[in-house]
């Protein structure tokens, strides 16, 4: 599949999607949008055991969803915009494998929504994060107003998105949105040492205890035991866990098939 906006780069079971716009601070415009959800989807059906989101350059992530192309938008248009934005976060979000953003330069307005629906975040010492939309007579449309507030809770999410604040990335790791903050250039080796942890797991069991921890965030304790413990007795039917408590049993790294 050839893009024009963004490059993939597969090592193992890795994928490394760049949002490649650099001269637009990798903006997200339509077609890139389009070309983002097409390549997740192809992921899914692909043995993609953790995937790296990032952006070209040194300089940004990814400055917000594209201005020059939202600035004549009618109301119509603009729905489908949203909607189109929505579909990707959520192809991200419910990917069978983890995502995670390697956050390099600026994330604002969309750049900060399309990383807060990635599994979770690591970002260089450049990392800008914000979502400063307010200030351009709109407001968070890409999902950015649920997911910061699951993250950081109703008092953060409002005084950030009421103020189109912009924070650096010691901050946001403070506040829970960053799970790590490392040198520019030590931020790739580092997110692929954690997504190559990630790939040496059983595949199965990474993806549905994913899929649980999202559930913990909507639902009440009592339903989230319930299909945490359906889920788990799921494991049994694999090859993996055979294997994966075979090999402790007989002191070996396990190998896993994902089956
Ligand atoms: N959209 C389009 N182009 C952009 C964007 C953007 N979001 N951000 C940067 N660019 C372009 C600039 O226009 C410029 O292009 P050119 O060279 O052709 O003039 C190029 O990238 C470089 O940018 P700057 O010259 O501005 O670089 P600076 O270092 O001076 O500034 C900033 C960097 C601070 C990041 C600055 O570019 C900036 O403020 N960008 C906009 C940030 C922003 O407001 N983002 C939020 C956008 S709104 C949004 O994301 C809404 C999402 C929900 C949509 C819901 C749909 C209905």
């Amino acid at each position: 599949m050839d893009f024009k906006n963004i490059l993939l780069k597969e090592e193992g079971n890795i994928a490394i999607v760049t949002i490649n716009r650099e001269s637009k601070l990798n903006a997200l415009n339509t077609e890139t949008i389009l070309e983002l959800t097409c390549l997740f989807d192809s992921l899914y059906s692909k043995d993609i055991r953790c995937c790296i989101l990032t952006g070209a350059g040194n300089k940004a992530f990814v400055a917000g969803a594209d201005i020059s192309e939202m600035a004549n938008m009618n109301v119509i248009e603009a729905k489908e915009f949203a909607n189109r934005g929505h579909r990707l976060m959520n192809i991200i979000e419910n990917a069978p494998f983890p995502v995670i953003a390697a956050v390099n330069g600026y994330a604002l307005g969309g750049g900060s929504e399309i990383a807060l629906a990635c599994d979770f975040i690591y970002a260089s010492n450049n990392a800008k994060f914000g979502l400063p939309e307010v200030g351009l007579g709109v407001f968070p449309g890409f999902g950015g107003t649920q997911r910061l507030t699951k993250r950081v809770g109703p008092a953060k999410a409002k005084e950030l998105i009421l103020s189109g604040e912009m924070i650096d990335a010691c901050t946001a790791l403070d506040l829970g949105i960053v799970n790590k903050v490392v040198e520019l250039d030590k931020l790739m080796d580092e997110t692929l040492n954690i997504a190559k942890k990630i790939a040496s797991k059983a595949p199965y069991a990474v993806k549905l205890a994913k899929e649980l921890i999202e559930l913990a965030t909507n639902v009440d304790l009592k339903r989230g035991l319930k299909v945490e413990a359906d889920y788990f007795s799921l494991c049994f039917a694999t090859e993996d866990q055979k294997e994966g408590m075979k090999a402790f049993l007989e002191k070996r790294k396990a190998e896993f098939k994902g089956n």
